[in-house]
């Protein structure tokens, strides 16, 4: 269902920037589970270049039954760069959830007119995309624009749709980033390296996927998956008062 927005992302990263891999943790790359009804697969991509210091995305393939695709881009630190997130979500043909956003590190005005206004236009062309859901996990005020697309949906839409408001909102995203110029106070870097990593550990300590993860492939892998791998700047929440 979402292949071809992977192979997108794919293409996209390797003509435009100089990547390197970003190892992963072993066992963490990828996984089979026959644990449920169907198989499950999960093979998760990393990568690196001078910009964007984590480019990561990962595609979860049980049948019918569960296609995700998940992907968050991390640019480097001397960048204040919102984070570009990506969760298109499938179970079964009748239930498809997608969000896609620059997620922000900031609020300030000044910061949300640099990097979330210029969204606006995209958004306005998709608004049967943007439905204005509730979110139960998340704080839609936290990390989360108000231009995010978040839309139940179905398989026509997400071609028909989804698709082309993804590739002007991963085209503008390039856009900003090329338009952005490096901070050098190293106390503006640091502000950004704080802010990266309360996502990692907001992110992980609310990841609606951790049941998904851990009834698949067990809760060891899940934890491990989601603190070593996707949010590996957090610590584990049992941990946080003697590591933190
Ligand atoms: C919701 N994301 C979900 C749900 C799952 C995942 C299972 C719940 C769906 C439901 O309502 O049944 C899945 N999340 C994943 C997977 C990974 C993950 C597979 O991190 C990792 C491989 N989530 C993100 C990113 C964004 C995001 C980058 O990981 C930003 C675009 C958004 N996911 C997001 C939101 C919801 C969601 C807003 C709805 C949650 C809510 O209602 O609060």
């Amino acid at each position: 269902m979402f292949e071809p927005f992977r192979e997108y992302l794919e293409k996209q990263l390797f003509s435009r920037f100089d990547l390197r891999s970003r190892s992963i943790p072993p066992g963490l790359d990828y996984q089979v589970s026959d644990r449920g009804k169907n198989p499950a697969t999960i093979q998760s991509w990393c990568y690196q270049c001078p910009e964007l210091r984590k480019i990561r995305y990962t595609y979860i393939e049980a049948g019918e039954t569960a296609q995700v695709f998940n992907s968050v881009i991390y640019p480097s630190h001397c960048y204040d760069l919102p984070l570009l997130g990506i969760d298109f979500l499938s179970f079964g043909q009748k239930k498809i959830l997608v969000v896609l956003d620059f997620q922000p590190l900031f609020r300030d005005r000044k910061y949300l007119e640099k990097y979330i206004e210029p969204m606006r236009s995209i958004r306005d062309k998709y608004n049967d995309l943007a439905q204005n859901l509730e979110m139960k996990f998340y704080d839609a005020n936290q990390y989360f624009s108000k231009y995010l697309l978040f839309a139940k949906t179905d398989s026509q839409t997400v071609v028909n749709r989804l698709f082309p408001a993804y590739r002007e909102y991963v085209e503008l995203y390039w856009q900003l980033l090329e338009r952005a110029t490096p901070l050098t106070d190293p106390e503006d870097i640091q502000r950004i390296v704080k802010a990266q990593k309360d996502y990692d550990q907001y992110s992980a300590d609310r990841d609606p996927a951790s049941g998904l993860f851990s009834s698949y492939f067990g809760h060891e892998w899940a934890e491990r998956f989601l603190y070593e791998f996707l949010f590996e700047d957090a610590v584990p929440l049992a941990v946080t008062s003697t590591k933190r």
